[in-house]
């Protein structure tokens, strides 16, 4: 079994309140797992002959954890995003039969190979970033076979890379062209049941859907919830991104893993969402990329107590991004969050919202995912704009 101890490190455990910071603290690394952490002058006399790194007083923090990206998608959107900024708004765009559905046009006509393909380098700049846990989500073809394509090209990027996928089922995404103004009967022949095969490839952790105006009501995405619930997938949403749709309290009401972007939440949704363990995933790069101006209630999610997540959202249309260092800039400069709620934003809360316990903390017994980090300081992460301080990324002990 593969041993390493880590030491002259400054740990940001982010294992209870805080950052969690132990100076000249020690990490050991036994078969993928952490065998046990604090500071290096208490190290067990057993570890005594196990091979040292000396990481020269440098930062150790969790792996990042992207939880939230639509990494697997065909085409670009660079046409729409010139029609942007001549005016059109990205619901314009989408009514107008663009937006979400030119992807789809694309995505159907893509191999999975393609597909693959086209999402690998876009892995790749995540994992330059320490990142190794990445979640990815379908919705991008949004009929039976097409969906599965895509969850099966997210499934491969993990033999094609160092990096663990989560998969989530994202049928409820939009209305496909040739379900037009029939959104339930897409939801009964088409999207309820390929939630079904898909589940019975094992190609589903989690079951999502997109709450809005220009796509599903909260009373349809109860119907796709309550698929989930008989299968016993956990749930999670994109509400209140666009305007208020009541579709927080839907999530909390089917104990959601995530509520995510949220920016038209209020406080009473922060309330049902702390109730229910719901966190909330916040998408600066779709509210920077659409110029909104409307914020999530980031003061009532503290003040209830809600778990706040940072992801990317990396998807062609309003969040073309695959930074989570960006990220978590933006979620400090935009959303007013601490550096210190930003590192929790992309480690333990992230894990949280993918209803992982083995990881996104620095602790005993979880896995050896640790990012290692030429940096003085944790704040300096959330910092700076654009520049790439990682010395070494360890994937379950290994590089
Ligand atoms: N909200 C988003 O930010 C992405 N999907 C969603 O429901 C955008 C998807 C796209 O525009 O392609
Ligand atoms: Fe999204």
């Amino acid at each position: 079994m593969t041993r390493e101890i880590l030491v002259n490190a400054q740990l940001a455990t982010l294992d209870g309140p805080g950052y969690g910071l132990v100076e000249a603290g020690a990490v050991a690394i036994e078969g993928g797992r952490i065998a046990w952490t604090g500071a290096e002058a208490t190290l067990p006399e057993r570890f005594s002959g196990w091979p040292r790194t000396d990481l020269g007083a440098r930062l150790v923090t969790p792996a990042f954890i992207d939880c939230h990206t639509h990494a697997v998608f065909a085409g670009d959107r660079a046409r729409e995003f010139e029609l942007r900024l001549q005016g059109a708004s990205y619901e314009e765009i989408a009514r107008a039969g663009g937006g979400i559905l030119s992807t789809v046009t694309a995505t159907r006509e893509a191999s999975e190979d393609a597909l693959v393909e086209a999402a690998l380098p876009r892995i790749d700049a995540l994992i330059a970033e320490g990142a190794t846990t990445i979640e990815v989500k379908s919705g991008y073809a949004l009929d039976r076979e097409g969906e599965l394509k895509m969850l099966r090209a997210a499934r491969r990027i993990a033999d094609e890379r160092p990096v663990r996928i989560r998969t989530t089922y994202l049928g409820a995404h939009a209305v496909p062209p040739e379900y037009s103004g029939r959104a339930d009967d897409y939801l009964t022949e088409t999207c309820i049941p390929a939630l079904r095969a898909a589940d019975a490839e094992g190609l589903v952790d989690a079951v999502d859907g997109f709450c809005e105006g220009i796509a599903f009501s909260p009373e349809q995405i109860a119907r796709v919830f309550d698929a989930a619930r008989e299968l016993g997938l956990p749930v999670k949403l994109h509400a209140e991104q666009l305007s208020h749709q009541g579709g927080t309290a839907l999530a909390a009401r089917y104990d959601a893993l995530s509520a995510d972007h949220v920016e038209y939440a209020t406080a009473g949704d922060a309330a049902l969402m702390a109730a229910s363990g719901t966190v909330a995933v916040l998408l600066p790069g779709a509210f920077y990329t659409l110029h909104e101006t409307q914020m999530p209630p980031v003061e009532a999610f503290r003040e209830a107590g809600v778990a706040m997540a940072l992801a990317t959202d990396c998807n062609p249309g309003t969040s073309p991004m695959t930074s989570l260092l960006l990220t978590m800039n933006m979620g400090c400069t935009l959303f007013r969050l601490t550096p210190e709620e930003a590192l929790r934003g992309v480690t333990v809360n992230a894990a949280r919202a993918l209803g992982l316990d083995d990881c996104g903390r620095i602790a005993p017994g979880l896995r050896a995912d640790l990012a290692v980090w030429d940096v003085a300081s944790p704040a300096e992460l959330s910092w700076r704009i654009g520049f790439n301080p990682l010395h070494r990324r360890i994937f379950g002990g290994s590089e």
